[in-house]
């Protein structure tokens, strides 16, 4: 088998592209399997985009098409058979939903018959591998085409897991589908030129604020605001289930089916932000967050001696010591972990996993302590006036927003570095598992407000700016980049490319991306986004807190 190609996070390989296997742990037939379920993904975008010219509309097409979107992204889903099951079944699902176009559609099927993504077909596996040598991301020649074609296809991702959360609550937006479809379609359109590759880019910001937006309402109609929370990091003397990923609809059925067995039930990375929901706090069995960020699990699953569940990314391929107890659920997969599938009502059955951790020690103390946060639009939106009053009197001169993710890179010291020595009258404004890189300093608090406002998980950047576009209006502004605040963010994977791209549709600018810029990005692309947004890397933590600061 000839070699993969993958540089869509920011720990490939060399800062170049992971070519033998991946530095997350994909080996090169998972990378072919998700090469070619992101082919046959845009054959059905193809089709269901021409369906909607003439009127067909079909949910079940943009639910697959989301989800296997959300199948391949980093850390997701190292399970080759699943992914190879999503592709026959998106063969079959194109080829339904062609018939009715093409019997509805006249001139819109021309396109469905020329294109090759939306005729190629086989239930061969040899095959299957062939093809997806074929169409992988170099399958793209030029340069800069495919790097706007890719950095539309990981926005297109981030926001296909943001939507498939909200799915999940019962919230959708049948436009959202629409351009998912449009977009991901125009990523095999050879017609289109760089300039309008350049505006698509722009456009799938747009709906990735739309997409945050229905995640916010949906996780907020269904659980509450999320409200200042104190969390337990330490450990209860019970067996416990460890929650990782972003789920919350997950997290409610675990506690409910968790009630009353003994069993506890803790948080892990981002589902953090589950423990900020009023909802959640009614159940006894909910314990407090074990552990960091998603690169620490292999050392910190261990030490959790209990069962595991991953609702979304970041898993990375377990250690034999915890394999046993590892469940995955929703887009992620691991070969050899049991999945818990969802019935036809999205009603999933955790009885497997509560057997499991019964019979579990309870966990290892690792950590002593509470974390604060719950710094979401509504909570930071009723100390408004505080906020205010310590701006206009000067105690809090400046904001950071230092979203996005953590990583294994040591690089990423550069933000603790960063958090500790800004000044004492700088606040922190996070969301996501970048957080995990500061949120345990002792950071301190200005006239009570706390210096580092966890809003939650990466999707509630949302939240970071409806606060930033509120003290926009209570501060008279006409622009967005007069407030005193910069942006210095951390990346890692898809969902902070749909972050990113959002903030720059919001027109934020003079965004710093580290620890390094993405891999995808071409020269001129990256060109593109300098001269246009002012997007700039990291330097050392003490230019940039001259650079910041000014
Ligand atoms: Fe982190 Fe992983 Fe939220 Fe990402 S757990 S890295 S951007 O999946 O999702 O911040
Ligand atoms: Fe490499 Fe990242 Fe792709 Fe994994 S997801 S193969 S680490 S570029």
């Amino acid at each position: 088998m000839s070699n993969m190609f993958c540089f869509q996070c920011q720990e490939t390989a060399g800062g170049k592209g992971c070519t033998v296997r991946g530095v997350c742990g994909k080996t090169k037939d998972v990378a072919k399997a998700q090469d070619l379920l992101v082919y046959v993904t845009k054959g059905l975008a193809i089709v269901s985009n021409e369906g909607r010219k003439v009127g067909v509309v079909d949910d079940n097409v943009d639910k697959f098409i989301t989800e296997n979107l959300f199948f391949t992204i980093t850390n997701a889903n190292f399970d080759r058979e699943a992914i190879l099951d999503r592709v026959k079944e998106t063969l079959k699902i194109r080829e339904e939903i062609k018939t009715k176009v093409i019997k509805d559609g006249g001139q819109a099927s021309s396109k469905i018959s020329i294109s090759d993504a939306a005729v190629w077909s086989s239930d061969n596996v040899s095959d299957f591998d062939a093809k997806a040598e074929q169409v992988g991301v170099l399958s793209t020649e030029n340069e800069d085409v495919r790097s706007l074609r890719e950095l539309i296809i990981y926005g297109l991702k981030g926001l296909s897991a943001y939507m498939k959360h909200a799915m999940n609550l019962g919230y959708n937006d049948l436009e959202v589908h629409g351009f998912i479809a449009k977009a991901l379609a125009a990523t095999l359109d050879d017609s289109l030129s760089v300039d309008d590759l350049v505006a698509l880019t722009l456009e799938t910001g747009k709906y990735g604020v739309t997409g945050m937006a229905l995640l916010d309402k949906a996780n907020t109609e269904t659980y509450g605001n999320p409200e200042i929370t104190k969390v337990n990091i330490g450990v209860r003397n019970n067996p416990g289930i460890l929650i990782s990923g972003h789920d919350l609809k997950d997290l409610e059925m675990l506690l409910e089916q968790t009630k009353g067995t003994g069993v506890d039930v803790y948080t892990h990375g981002e589902m953090l932000a589950g423990q900020y929901y009023p909802a959640f706090k009614k159940y006894d069995n909910f314990a407090g967050n074990y552990g960091n960020a998603w690169w620490k699990q292999g050392e910190e699953f261990e030490k959790f001696n209990g069962a595991i569940l991953m609702t979304t990314n970041c898993v990375i391929p377990p250690k034999d010591s915890y394999k046993n107890r590892l469940f995955t659920t929703g887009a992620t997969g691991i070969t050899g972990c049991k999945h818990i599938s969802a019935d036809e009502n999205g009603n999933k059955d955790f009885s497997e996993i509560i057997a499991v951790a019964k019979k579990c020690k309870a966990p290892t103390e690792i950590e002593k302590g509470e974390i604060v946060g719950g710094f979401a639009h509504n909570q930071v939106l009723a100390l408004a006036d505080k906020v205010v009053d310590a701006v206009k009197t000067g105690a809090i001169k400046r904001f950071f927003v230092m979203a996005g993710c953590d990583g294994r890179a040591k690089s990423r010291n550069y933000y603790t570095e960063f958090a500790e020595k800004l000044p004492k009258d700088t606040v922190i404004l996070t969301a996501g598992c970048a957080k995990y890189k500061y949120n345990k300093l002792n950071l301190g608090d200005i006239g009570g407000i706390p210096r580092v406002l966890d809003a939650g998980q990466c999707n509630d950047s949302y939240s970071l700016v409806v606060i930033a576009l509120k003290l926009k209006e209570v501060f008279g502004l006409d622009d967005v980049n007069k407030l005193p605040i910069s942006y210095n963010i951390a990346w890692y994977e898809q969902k902070a490319v749909i972050v990113l791209l959002s903030l720059l549709y919001l027109g934020v600018k003079n965004i710093h991306l580290g620890p390094t810029l993405p891999a995808f990005l071409s020269p001129n692309v990256a060109k593109v986004l300098v001269n246009n947004f002012g997007i700039a890397g990291i330097g050392t933590v003490e230019d940039d807190l001259k650079l910041f600061l000014g």
